[in-house]
């Protein structure tokens, strides 16, 4: 309960902070986005990690609101310090849980916030996580479509596991499928798996869908994703999430 509410206050501060890992193209490397990650360092607990906090913040609608809303403005707020540099990037890519997408005021929300920060809906991607939180399936629809009306692409992340499923690409108006990265860390090994990161591949090309797979450690995983045809790549053998301040950027063109 302590926890809980160190990280309500923490939310609150905006003490929760981002890191940012790369989004390549597979074929050359190119640099197009960076999908945001929340850390929380506590002064008490010290580092916390997501895969504790994510789920403390879901349980608990308020504070879920509270902290897409947050991290929505800092990602913005980055994406616009890097477009004012110069920064040859294309997206930030900001993760929300799915449930968020049909409250009513959502996408008055992203269009807040990217005017605040001074960015367009083409300089954000949504990645959306647990689609089995859309109860309201018609909201979600519309209010996805309004988000694509304004340039804002939208993902489904972590393609493949549990509540992921072809349901979801027949139903929801995506631009990107985010292949898991419990499949590409096993499609070198596993026969089976490399077929059906095949098949995804795919699917999603039948369906005008970019994908992108996470979780790119080794140089054989890029080879074979590469022979897929998969379009962008991200994971440590590229560059592990990192600040803002450390994010590494290709030279420009005549730099
Ligand atoms: O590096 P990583 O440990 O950041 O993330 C662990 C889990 O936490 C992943 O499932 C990731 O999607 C989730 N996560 C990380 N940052 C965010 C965030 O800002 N919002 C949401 N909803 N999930 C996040
Ligand atoms: O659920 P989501 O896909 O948003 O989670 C992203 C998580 O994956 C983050 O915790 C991030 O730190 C982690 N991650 C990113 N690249 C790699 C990788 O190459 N290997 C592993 N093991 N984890 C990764
Ligand atoms: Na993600
Ligand atoms: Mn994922």
């Amino acid at each position: 309960q302590d926890r809980l509410d160190r990280l309500r206050a923490a939310v609150r501060s905006d003490a929760l902070h981002q890191v940012y890992q790369p989004i390549l193209t597979v074929r050359d490397r190119r640099l197009v986005g960076a999908e945001a990650l929340a850390r929380w360092r506590d002064p008490l607990l010290g580092e916390v990690s997501p895969e504790e906090f994510i789920p403390l913040i879901e349980s608990d609608v308020g504070l879920r609101q509270a902290f897409t809303a947050s991290s929505l403005k800092v990602a913005c707020r980055q994406m616009a310090w890097w477009r004012r540099e110069k920064k040859p990037i294309d997206y930030v890519s900001v993760n929300v849980p799915a449930g968020e997408l049909y409250r009513a005021d959502f996408v008055a929300l992203v269009s807040t916030v990217l005017a605040e920060q001074g960015v367009q809906g083409r300089d954000l991607m949504l990645e959306l996580t647990e689609a089995s939180l859309i109860t309201d399936l018609p909201v979600a629809i519309q209010n996805m479509e309004q988000l694509r009306d304004m340039g804002v692409r939208l993902a489904i992340d972590d393609f493949g596991t549990g509540y992921s499923s072809l349901r979801y690409l027949q139903q929801l108006p995506l631009d990107v499928l985010k292949i898991d990265r419990s499949f590409t860390s096993a499609m070198t090994d596993n026969e089976t798996t490399y077929k059906l990161v095949d098949g995804i591949i795919w699917i999603a090309r039948a369906l005008g869908l970019t994908v992108i797979a996470e979780g790119v450690e080794t140089p054989e995983q890029w080879n074979e994703l590469a022979s897929l045809k998969c379009d962008l790549v991200q994971g440590f053998l590229f560059g592990r999430p990192v600040a803002a301040g450390d994010f590494v950027f290709p030279p420009l063109p005549g730099a």
